[in-house]
């Protein structure tokens, strides 16, 4: 029996490659510049696989057509807003993610986030680099204490209890949450939090606001002018999750005119792009998009939806369905 054709759409790992060549008949994007809409569109019509990042978007347009030959997207990454899921669903096609691998990896950036933002930690390492720093003196970059603050986390899943764990049991600080369900208080308690009723309940007395809420429709702009208006204005916005939960329009103009103290951003709305508005402060602290960015997660990933697209081949339930 010939073997399913698949294409990965980036470079992964070597380890996983090499997994994926063995078992599959696979096409590498050997020189890792992310595929236009029309090869993404080739890869669907001439490929049983197709293995996407979070640099990949395919729209309902992509599905649309003369027949595609792919059964199966298995997504490298737990978030998958980049995929328009109806139209997957409407032709069949399943979708896997890969859960659980990076909650610790991506706590640790929200983590790494927060205390940039409220030690200045990325103005200080700008002014050494540049050979501007002077000397030590009782003024000079002074930030905002951690322990004891208030962190308010927008979306209770595995990444925001990882991250309310760091905060809480590492840090010494006072965590609450917002979820669109409820959690049992003796299991938000295990991650030294506290379930609010509302996202502007959160808002109101959390000196750190973190997202880790998904992407997509459901939370577009969830962080708009009027929340960023309801956060206290010494308060700091981080986000790890998807840039379109935040307006970054709002964002840009909330911290020019001091509404809030400052953000630390992973994601962005319109990735690779940063504005320029957003790059010129020196209250922001900004990563490109390093959540799962760790050799073991991301082979651990990797690993993932090749046992995803194994089980889909072998007839099996692909362990992380989506759709
Ligand atoms: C991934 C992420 O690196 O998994 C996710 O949802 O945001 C990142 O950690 C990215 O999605 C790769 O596709």
């Amino acid at each position: 029996m010939n073997k399913p054709r698949i294409l990965v759409t980036r470079r992964w790992p070597a380890a996983v490659e090499s997994v994926l060549s063995e078992r599959f008949d696979t096409t590498l994007n050997k020189d890792d510049i992310a595929l236009d809409a029309g090869q993404l569109r080739e890869a669907l019509l001439a490929n049983d696989a197709v293995l996407p990042t979070v640099s990949d978007r395919l729209p309902a347009a992509l599905f649309e057509g003369q027949a595609i030959r792919t059964k199966i997207l298995g997504n490298f990454g737990v978030g998958f807003n980049h995929i328009d899921i109806a139209a997957a669903k409407q032709k069949g096609v399943v979708v896997t993610n890969t859960p659980g691998v990076l909650t610790d990896c991506t706590a640790d950036i929200a983590m790494l986030l927060l205390l940039s933002v409220a030690r200045r930690g990325g103005e200080g390492e700008r002014e050494v680099r540049a050979g501007a720093w002077s000397g030590w003196r009782p003024t000079h970059l002074v930030g905002t204490k951690v322990t004891g603050k208030t962190v308010g986390i927008i979306g209770f899943g595995r990444i925001g209890r990882a991250f309310a764990q760091r905060c809480h049991f590492g840090f010494g600080m006072d965590v609450v949450f917002y979820n669109r369900s409820a959690i049992d208080p003796m299991e938000a308690a295990r991650y030294g939090a506290v379930q609010l009723q509302t996202v502007d309940d959160v808002l109101e007395v959390s000196d750190f606001v973190s997202l880790h809420c998904p992407g997509g429709a459901e939370n577009r702009h969830l962080m708009n002018a009027a929340r960023f208006a309801a956060m206290k204005p010494e308060a700091f916005l981080i986000n790890t999750a998807r840039g379109d939960v935040v307006d970054e329009a709002a964002l840009i103009s909330a911290l020019e005119r001091g509404t809030i103290r400052g953000a630390g951003l992973d994601v962005y709305e319109a990735e690779p792009h940063v504005p320029e508005r957003l790059r010129a402060m020196n209250n922001v602290v900004l990563l490109p998009h390093l959540g799962s960015a760790t050799e073991e997660t991301r082979t651990a990933m990797g690993m993932k939806v090749v046992d995803n697209v194994t089980a889909f081949f072998a007839g099996r339930e692909p362990p992380d369905r989506v759709i």
